[in-house]
């Protein structure tokens, strides 16, 4: 049997493996982030951090489908400051990506001022698409808000920065920030965050199944698959080459992995399955992916990465 060799790269960091939690999910506190560690995940994401820790929105706040998910966590996380000392006291060969929003622009320009001046050296992650801060639009959605924001923090930071973006539609969605990331020396995007604003109802009781925004939150899980494939191949064939991409959304087996590589995924965040599936979830679809690749005679991720073919008339 051939060997097999699932690593990747974004900026400096090696992935032995390519899955990594999403922000999110078991990783707001230290026992939490040490569990991703230790399982078979290629890195670990932290939970997206503000300026100060944050309690969140009330509970309920998350839901689980058949299919999926549903969320409106409303940022809880222990403040940067918490995740900083996380990642200098945390002894790992695996990389850590330091998630970090706010509630408006310039907090998170601050966040990014206090990484810039701290010792952390690996990836950041900016995420500018949380769908669940009450009467914050997803600054992702705003063409020119996305601009001044990283015209601000592009003027200082100088670390390897990636940002997390929320889905798209239309296909001039696609045109317009990618040429806007286009400009900008990014390590790499995260596509997609959760489908902002669904609804999940239940008919018996003819109620929502969250507490928070009338029990509009964001979607994940299966539902969201083909958005996450149609995201990540609308900016592999956008983005300047050096700009990696995070694949996030709807994985829950090794096929689906593959697809999101064959898409043009340097690595693949694994979300909902987590929460519903716990840790162990990272060894099962990394062997699904082994074997898949195995059955097709491919060595590396590189060998099908961004390979999908279409259909010509
Ligand atoms: O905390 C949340 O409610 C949340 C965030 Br920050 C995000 O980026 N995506 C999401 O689905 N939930």
């Amino acid at each position: 049997m051939a060997t097999i060799d699932l690593s990747a790269t974004i900026g400096n960091e090696t992935f032995h493996h390519p899955f990594v939690n999403a922000a999110g999910v078991c990783d707001e506190t230290a026992p939490e982030m040490q569990s991703v560690l230790d399982s078979a995940a290629g890195g670990l994401t932290t939970k997206s951090a503000t300026l100060a820790p944050r309690a969140g929105n009330p509970k309920p706040r998350y839901f689980d489908t058949d299919l999926g998910s549903i969320n409106s966590m409303g940022l809880p996380n222990q403040g940067l400051a918490y995740y900083l000392d996380f990642i200098a006291h945390t002894e790992t060969d695996k990389p850590i990506d330091l998630s970090v929003t706010g509630t408006k622009p310039a907090d998170q320009v601050a966040a990014l001022q206090q990484i810039q001046a701290s010792n952390f050296t690996g990836l950041c992650e900016l995420n500018l698409s949380c769908p669940n801060v009450v009467g914050k639009p997803q600054i992702g959605y705003d063409l020119d808000a996305t601009r001044a924001i990283l015209d601000q923090v592009c003027a200082f930071y100088e670390k390897p920065l990636g940002v997390k973006l929320p889905p798209y539609f239309d296909l001039q969605q696609y045109d317009a920030m990618a040429a806007i990331l286009n400009q900008y020396p990014l390590t790499y995007i995260n596509a997609i965050n959760s489908v902002g604003n669904g609804l999940v109802i239940d008919p018996n009781t003819e109620t929502v199944v969250i507490k928070p925004k009338g029990g509009f939150g964001g979607i994940g899980g299966q539902y969201i698959k083909p958005v996450a494939l149609a995201n990540v191949r609308a900016f592999r064939q956008r983005l300047r080459p050096e700009i990696k991409i995070i694949g996030t959304g709807g994985v829950t087996t090794g096929t689906d992995a593959f697809e999101l590589i064959l898409c043009g995924a340097d690595i693949v965040e694994l979300g909902t399955v987590v929460m519903q599936e716990g840790v162990s979830a990272f060894a099962r679809i990394t062997h699904e992916l082994e074997t898949l690749m195995q059955e097709k005679g491919y060595q590396t991720l590189a060998d099908f990465r961004g390979h999908l073919k279409t259909q010509s008339n």
